[in-house]
């Protein structure tokens, strides 16, 4: 469809929207990962990790080399067939992967990645491709990558990157970039990426991009990067309903949300998400007092909208449309609610870390958290399905919906409540977090690979005696995410000693690292 041309900028942005003290973090010195590592508290050296990190680091070894020798510099990889696949030319895997590997300490593999990339990693033409996934995972990854090592080569890349992406911001009425579009170091003029494109948009594409571009401008000190991606959010806040969840349209040339579905799943999930992560990150600025607000808003109308409670008991987050009444099933992907709950009470909301009252948020990311995990009982795999059903007393999977692609909601879940629930009658998270780990271990495996090599996979239930059947790219997710927080969910020490420690760094949608700003003087 023929896009609008946009005319003169509506918005204005209040000048105090942004107020980033531009400072760069940390000195680069030449010392190895390691001693930086140890400098930013990540490493202590008289810590020794657990049986169940030491396991969850040698699948991730196993995994990521599997990776890097099929598909080296490619995007993706398939662990059963050993195919690549390519989606935005930018050796996606690697960028994902880079600050699991140095959390976990693979020098090894950091170290081969990080010549490859020292000598490839450009950014050249790709047509349509999603900004959101380019933002959190290539553009997040860089970020972290950074943060965690003080190299000046995440730095220049992730400005690279930003550059390439800034044009992209101009060519909409909300500020927002379409959904799907065209990037390139190559395009020159605002009038190659300003073609017909398709102006609908989800609350999540387009609202999950500031995290990552306020920071490209914290390391740098230039504004436009945060200016551009503030802009959007702006007018995506201001647009966004006050008496229901937004719904999953977001037209970027109307700056209208539409649609008649709420819930907190697929399309919406990480705008309501990064509301929180945003504000926080930043000092919890009077500036971004609208972003707290929305969020503190969106969780409300989630406990009155949207949460039901199952005949089995369970406390669970569904769907529902307008004038439909809600539906008992919960998305895979909504579990990251619980954790995001859990950090919000952390940082003083929804009654804070000991609040009681039914709508506080810890006692709903207490019974969330444990309702996510009910969810590997919906398969005899122990593995969670994509949907799980609330309809009957045990959970089961939703018809269609039985497979796994190794997500990492529910043990991103399982770790911040693991770190923030200090209740003494407090549910045994980790423990629950073990028992996925080991179904996962034990039946993700890909076919004729060597042990360790993991894979998503279907016909989870086999009820009607069709064979499992693995396969399937492994997402870039599973290294950046799921792994990553089984590691830091294994991590026996309390909150305030772990590396990347919750109350000074907030973890982007795709579980990178960004520490926090102290608030403006
Ligand atoms: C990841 O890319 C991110 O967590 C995103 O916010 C949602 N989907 C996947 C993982 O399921």
């Amino acid at each position: 469809m023929d896009a609008p041309r946009p005319s003169p900028r509506r918005y204005v942005l209040p000048v105090a929207f942004f107020n980033i003290v531009s400072i760069s973090l940390f000195t680069f010195s030449h010392d190895t990962i390691n001693e930086t590592a140890a400098r930013l508290h990540l490493v202590n050296p008289l810590y020794r990790w657990t049986p169940l990190q030491e396991e969850v680091r040698n699948v991730t070894r196993i995994t990521y080399n599997a990776y890097l020798n099929a598909c080296e510099g490619r995007d993706e990889f398939d662990s059963y067939t050993n195919e690549c696949h390519d989606w935005f030319n930018v050796s996606l895997t690697m960028l994902d992967s880079l600050d699991t590997l140095v959390l976990m300490r693979l020098d090894d593999e950091y170290t081969r990645t990080r010549a490859y990339l020292a000598k490839t990693l450009s950014f050249r033409i790709v047509d349509r491709v999603s900004m959101f996934e380019l933002v959190i995972r290539a553009l997040g990854g860089l970020n972290a990558a950074f943060a965690l090592t003080s190299d000046p080569l995440w730095r220049e890349k992730a400005i690279e990157l930003a550059d390439v992406l800034l044009p992209t911001f101009n060519i909409t009425q909300s500020g927002c970039p379409p959904m799907n579009t065209r990037v390139g170091a190559e395009l020159t003029s605002q009038n190659e990426h300003d073609e017909p494109f398709d102006t609908s948009s989800t609350p999540a594409d387009a609202g999950t991009l500031q995290l990552e571009m306020r920071t490209v401008s914290a390391m740098c000190g230039d504004k436009r990067y945060a200016v551009a991606a503030d802009r959007c959010m702006l007018s995506m806040v201001n647009a966004t309903p006050h008496d229901r969840l937004a719904p999953q349209r977001f037209d970027v040339q109307q700056v209208r949300f539409s649609g008649s579905r709420e819930s907190i799943g697929a399309s919406v999930d990480s705008y309501y998400e990064m509301m929180l992560k945003t504000w926080v990150a930043f000092g919890k600025q009077r500036e971004d007092s609208a972003l707290r607000a929305t969020f503190e808003r969106a969780m409300d109308l989630v406990y009155t909208r949207i949460t039901g409670t199952s005949v089995g008991g369970a406390t669970y987050v569904g769907h529902r449309y307008t004038k439909g009444t809600l539906q008992p099933e919960m998305e895979h992907l909504s579990c990251f609610l619980p954790g995001t709950l859990a950090l919000g009470a952390l940082h003083g909301l929804g009654g804070g870390r000991d609040g009681m009252a039914p709508d506080d948020y810890m006692p709903r990311a207490r019974g969330l958290a444990r309702t996510c995990a009910s969810m590997a009982d919906a398969t005899v795999t122990g593995l969670a399905p994509e949907i799980t059903s609330f309809n009957a007393m045990q959970p089961q999977a939703a018809p269609g919906f039985d497979r796994s692609l190794l997500r990492p909601e529910i043990v991103e879940s399982l770790f911040y409540l693991c770190k923030i629930d200090d209740a003494r009658d407090a549910p045994p998270y980790a423990q629950w977090g073990e028992r996925m780990w080991r179904s996962m271990v034990h039946t993700a495996q890909a076919p004729g690979r060597p042990a360790g090599v993991l894979s998503g996979q279907g016909n989870l239930n086999m009820a009607d005696g069709t064979e499992r059947s693995a396969g399937g790219k492994l997402h870039s997710f599973v290294i950046a995410e799921t792994l990553k927080y089984f590691f830091l969910l294994f991590d026996e020490r309390p909150l305030e000693q772990m590396p990347a420690r919750l109350d000074q760094w907030v973890f982007n949608t795709e579980a990178h690292p960004v520490r926090m700003r102290r608030q403006a003087a």
